[in-house]
């Protein structure tokens, strides 16, 4: 039997900076980025392919304490993709000292007999002594065979990051395979879809204040990808009915500039004219249903 080809975790605390390593990485916009936690709610798998060899990264949610159903269920996501991950990078931030998520995840990956790499994010806002504090804290550990300390915004370390996934590409015998185009196909308008929904969850996120966010959940009613135009309605369901009247602003503010933020990343993402129309609807209490969060959470 083929052996499958190597899959790299990036797991962490919330806000660590995971997906924008994922996006500097695969050097595509694959995972939405913003400055609040929890933003990512999926597994979002990318496949690098060099000459005839691949790997895959997977983005992942933050792991948290909170005692919340929607964060239990992300922590099970995080624990379940132990099982087919074959290294994990276990992603800080360099801005905070170790954190009780961070040991907690750690002593759980070193259960497993896979490699472990820490990889210190976002050097330039840590100070040199709480850097030199997580290095030494981490040293500790002997299941951690590599630490590197990386800034994507200030380009550091980034080549070095490169050259320690390069051993992890295997030869993929798939890539061979022509029936694969329209699989591939599939794939790719599912991600297109997956993608529209992130770019306006990420508009609510930025449009937004506090906790509202979080209470919202996105779905494409219709995406019609036309010549010169794609035209696509979008849900935003909240889970109260006072939440919506936030959500629309005074006469309509609101939902319009997360409509225009969105469109504008839109048209940039598919250099095409974007039609968006934006509805809300209320799913009362979806927050605490089981069934609406793995909805939402699995792709
Ligand atoms: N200054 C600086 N900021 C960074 C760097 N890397 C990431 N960030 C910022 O950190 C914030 C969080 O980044 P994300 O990539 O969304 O973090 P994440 O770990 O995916 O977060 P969740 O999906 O919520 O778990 C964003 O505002 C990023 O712009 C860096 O190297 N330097
Ligand atoms: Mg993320």
């Amino acid at each position: 039997m083929l052996k499958k080809i190597n899959t790299i975790a990036l797991l962490g605390a919330s806000n660590a900076g995971k997906s924008t390593l994922i996006n500097f990485l695969t050097n595509k916009y694959v995972s939405i980025i913003t400055k609040k936690p929890q933003t990512t709610i999926n597994i979002i798998t990318s496949k690098l392919i060099k000459k005839n060899q691949s790997l895959n990264l997977i983005d992942l949610p933050g792991f948290s304490f909170e005692k919340k159903l929607f964060n239990q269920v992300l922590n099970d996501l995080i624990t379940n993709s132990f099982k087919w991950s074959d290294v994990f990078f276990l992603i800080s931030t360099a801005e905070k000292i170790v954190s009780k998520a961070e040991i907690i995840l750690l002593k759980k990956l070193s259960l497993s007999q896979k490699k472990i790499y820490l990889i210190i994010t976002k050097i330039d806002l840590g100070n040199k002594n709480l850097l030199d504090q997580k290095i030494k804290y981490f040293q500790k550990y002997k299941k951690i065979e590599k630490i590197i300390w990386v800034s994507v915004l200030k380009n550091k370390n980034l080549d070095l990051l490169k050259q320690t996934i390069n051993p992890f590409f295997k030869k993929d015998f798939e890539l061979k395979n022509t029936d694969i185009s329209n699989h591939n196909n599939f794939l790719k308008s599912k991600q297109e879809l997956f993608f529209c929904k992130e770019i306006i969850r990420k508009s609510i996120f930025e449009s937004l204040q506090k906790e509202l966010p979080y209470q919202i959940y996105v779905e494409i009613e219709s995406f019609s990808n036309q010549e010169n135009l794609i035209k696509i309605d979008a849900l935003l369901i909240c889970a109260k009915k006072s939440q919506k009247k936030i959500i629309i602003g005074s006469k309509g503010e609101k939902i319009k500039q997360i409509g225009i933020f969105a469109r504008k990343e839109l048209e940039s993402y598919f250099e095409k004219k974007i039609y968006l129309a934006l509805f809300v609807k209320v799913d009362l209490n979806w927050i605490s249903n089981l069934k609406t969060i793995k909805k939402i959470t699995t792709l």
